[in-house]
């Protein structure tokens, strides 16, 4: 299929994250996250999904490792539930141990069929008692993250070694704390940033103890996107230059240079203590990188400086006109941030990259996505040419395993190599599943 000698020695993983695959909200002594509110408001999920059975892969994760087997894949990507292990954190510090025997069981199953487990401590689920007093906004947050750490890295330190601490907080920030469109569902705007440094912290906090409990990567996994101006005019240059800073520039340089971009022009202030920036820039073994897409924009009046618009002549994904595919700018983000950053880059994993297009909700015979397989290759082809350019990337996880819950787009939007069925739960690989199949055993060959 693909360019086998260039993607020879990469590791090849496929993600979930808990509260899109698992189901079971209730079950086994699980607490409430943010994402349970979220839910159940009406309005805020578009068709109205309540975020289980779905997948459910509480109770069906022996199917999703079997899958993950049959896949080929050497890791798995996955995120643990704050709630599941320590339910009502914020009011009450005692620890599920129900909970943890689901990951314990998970863990277990995947080692046994060959598979790394690498899991998130943190993709989105915050506890809602938290969340009561400040969520991301508030210090303290931070430091229950600290504990949850610790209580994970105690039971399954022995057996995992490969950890990622906090998903895409550019997107808990900008769209959870700063326009409402995804849980915590606040409105913010700028006053939103703090919620960045906090997250970044509570990476800081995490890696350290998860090193000491045996682990050889612990890093943050952060989204990107290149921004392009919507035209030459100097408003839309300024105007992306500023979203690069926000969405980009404000994530990158922390963690690798010790530092912030300027932020005057947002007119905040981050709340940062002594000793933050050396916890948030201590090095990482690799860079967990997602990318989807690049941003267009244009300068707006407000309420915020820019405004995005769709990217010109681009093919778009199952979200439409703001999904625009352009592996182009996935190599050209890749290949300027080696050069930004230099020795302070360490290897990058391309942790999430994939596409959602319109798909039966059921089906009986395989799904011949060759839009999803097109994406794939020509993104994987974006990696191959940014290797070639002196990038190191090791690693390449598709988004996602399964169909699963969509955030704030609920069952609507399919991204996986997998249907699932909904109502019924019924897996069945797509043409993509045996598509990545290939390239990997391609690659290893
Ligand atoms: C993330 C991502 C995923 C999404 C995917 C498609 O947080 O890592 O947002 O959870 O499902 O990016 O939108």
């Amino acid at each position: 299929p693909n360019d086998a000698d260039a993607l020879a020695g990469m590791h090849f993983s496929a993600a979930t994250a808990a509260f899109q695959i698992e189901g079971a909200r209730t079950a086994a002594g699980r607490g409430r996250s943010i994402w349970d509110d979220f839910v159940d408001a009406p309005g805020n999920v578009i068709d109205g999904s309540p975020a289980e059975p779905g997948p459910d892969s509480f109770h069906r994760f022996d199917e999703d490792i079997a899958l993950l087997a049959g896949l080929g894949v050497d890791r798995y990507r996955f995120s643990i539930s704050w709630t599941r292990v320590i339910p009502n954190v914020g009011t009450d510090a005692s620890v599920n141990p129900a909970g943890l025997d689901y990951y314990d069981r998970l863990v277990d199953g995947l080692l046994a069929a060959g598979i790394t487990p690498e899991p998130t401590l943190y993709h989105w689920d915050l506890p809602v008692a938290l969340e009561a007093s400040g969520g991301w906004l508030n210090r303290d947050t931070v430091h229950r993250f600290g504990d949850y750490t610790e209580v994970v890295a105690d039971r399954l330190g022995d057996r995992v070694r490969h950890w990622y601490t906090i998903n895409e907080p550019a997107s808990t920030s900008l769209q959870g704390y700063a326009l409402g469109e995804l849980a915590p569902g606040q409105t913010l705007l700028f006053e939103a940033l703090p919620t960045v440094h906090h997250q970044l912290l509570a990476h800081g906090i995490a890696a350290p103890i998860l090193r000491e409990n045996g682990a050889v990567q612990a890093a943050p996994t952060l989204n990107h996107s290149l921004i392009l101006p919507a035209s030459e005019a100097a408003d839309d240059q300024a105007a992306a230059g500023l979203l690069d800073v926000i969405h980009n520039r404000l994530f990158t340089d922390p963690l690798l240079l010790g530092t912030y971009p300027d932020l005057s022009a947002f007119g905040v202030e981050l709340p940062i203590e002594d000793g933050d920036m050396e916890l948030i820039s201590a090095p990482n073994e690799v860079y967990g990188f997602n990318y989807y897409n690049p941003t267009t924009v244009r300068a707006s009046e407000g309420p915020l400086p820019f405004e995005m618009v769709p990217t010109p002549g681009a093919p778009v994904t199952g979200f439409g006109p703001m999904w625009p595919i352009r592996p182009d700018t996935m190599r050209d983000f890749l290949i300027d941030m080696a050069r930004r950053y230099e020795s302070a880059l360490p290897p990058i994993i391309i942790t999430e990259n994939g596409a959602s297009f319109p798909e039966p909700d059921t089906t009986d015979t395989e799904i011949s996505d060759s839009d999803r397989i097109d994406y794939l290759r020509d993104h994987l082809g974006a990696v191959i040419e940014a290797k070639e350019a002196g990038v190191r990337i090791d690693g390449y996880t598709v988004w996602s395993l399964l169909d699963n819950f969509e955030w704030a787009d609920g069952w609507s939007q399919r991204f996986g190599l997998v249907h699932v069925d909904m109502r019924t739960g019924t897996r069945t690989p797509k043409a993509s599943f045996r598509w990545y199949r290939d390239l990997i055993s391609a690659a290893r060959s």
